[in-house]
């Protein structure tokens, strides 16, 4: 349900099940959260590639899996504490980046996940889709922050409530993703951007994205005071005393994410 793969440092993580537009179901979670676990603990990790196979990003939840037909009412807040909520902060509190390649349409829980890696591209026939509004639920994975804090709640509502497919060149302007690619180029350029991170200052890289999360809950002097510690901390580590050498030596430094 997902494949996994690790080259140049990065561990591409392909959503798989084409047949469903690569719908979550309980497998790919387990699956899909084993890659992020490794991507955790691996130190030959040093980014993450997230994209689905074949026509489509994700369709969000498999909701064949969650049929309220099938009997009794599904407890869905069960469903979000065992997989999606776990998964989500998985990907943020990873200090590794997780570059996000968008291929196709990417619906509910899809386009959250999307939305909450760290720099998303997508191919510019992929669309976004807030889909839980058609079938009477909220979105998740952390949508209603995702969406409130990039575009501001007037974009936000009327996504959330419209359900209204948004492409990818008008997300890429309204920064909600980082950037639309023509599609045939999209697995190419982000595979280039994740072995560029990857071969990078990752501990550095790590410790930028813990600050820049942290500012949304920060006041002005208590993210100047983490600014100081994390830099602390940066100015300790080995790639910081490369870099420092390399640009001095004129020559190319050589990373290594400690
Ligand atoms: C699907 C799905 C799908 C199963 C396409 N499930 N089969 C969290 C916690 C617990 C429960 C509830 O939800 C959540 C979070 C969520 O993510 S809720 C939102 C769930 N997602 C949706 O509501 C999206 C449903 N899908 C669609 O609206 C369309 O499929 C989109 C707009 C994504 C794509 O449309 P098309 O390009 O026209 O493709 P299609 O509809 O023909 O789909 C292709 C196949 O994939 C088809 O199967 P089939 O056997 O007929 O070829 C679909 O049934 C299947 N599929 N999404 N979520």
């Amino acid at each position: 349900t997902v494949l996994s793969a690790l080259e140049d440092g990065v561990l591409r993580l392909t959503l798989n099940r084409p047949d469903k537009l690569n719908a979550f179901n309980e497998a790919m979670h387990v699956a899909l959260r084993a890659g992020f676990e490794r991507a955790h603990s691996d130190d030959h990790v040093r980014a993450v590639l997230l994209t689905g196979a074949g026509r489509g990003f994700s369709a969000g939840q498999d909701l064949g899996d969650r049929d309220p037909r099938k009997g009794g009412t599904p407890d869905l807040g069960q469903t979000i504490e065992t997989f999606y909520n776990p998964l989500l902060r998985l990907i943020r509190n990873l200090e590794k980046p997780v570059v996000c390649a968008v291929n196709g349409v990417a619906a509910g829980a899809g386009a959250n996940i999307a939305f909450a890696c760290d720099i998303t591209l997508a191919a510019r026939s992929a669309r976004f889709i807030q889909a839980f509004a058609k079938i009477g639920l909220v979105p998740d994975s952390g949508g209603t922050w995702s969406l409130s804090r990039l575009i501001g709640e007037a974009r936000a509502k009327a996504l959330a409530l419209t359900a209204e497919p948004l492409d990818a060149e008008t997300a890429a302007s309204w920064g909600l993703i980082w950037r639309a690619i023509d599609d045939a180029a999209l697995l190419d350029e982000a595979t280039a951007l994740a072995a560029r991170l990857a071969a990078g200052p990752t501990k550095g890289i790590g410790l930028t994205k813990r600050a820049i999360q942290a500012a949304a809950n920060n006041a002005f002097d208590e993210q100047l005071d983490l600014e100081r510690d994390l830099q602390r901390e940066a100015g300790r580590s080995a790639d910081y005393a490369e870099g420092v050498a390399a640009f001095l030596e004129k020559r190319k430094p050589e990373f290594k994410g400690r």
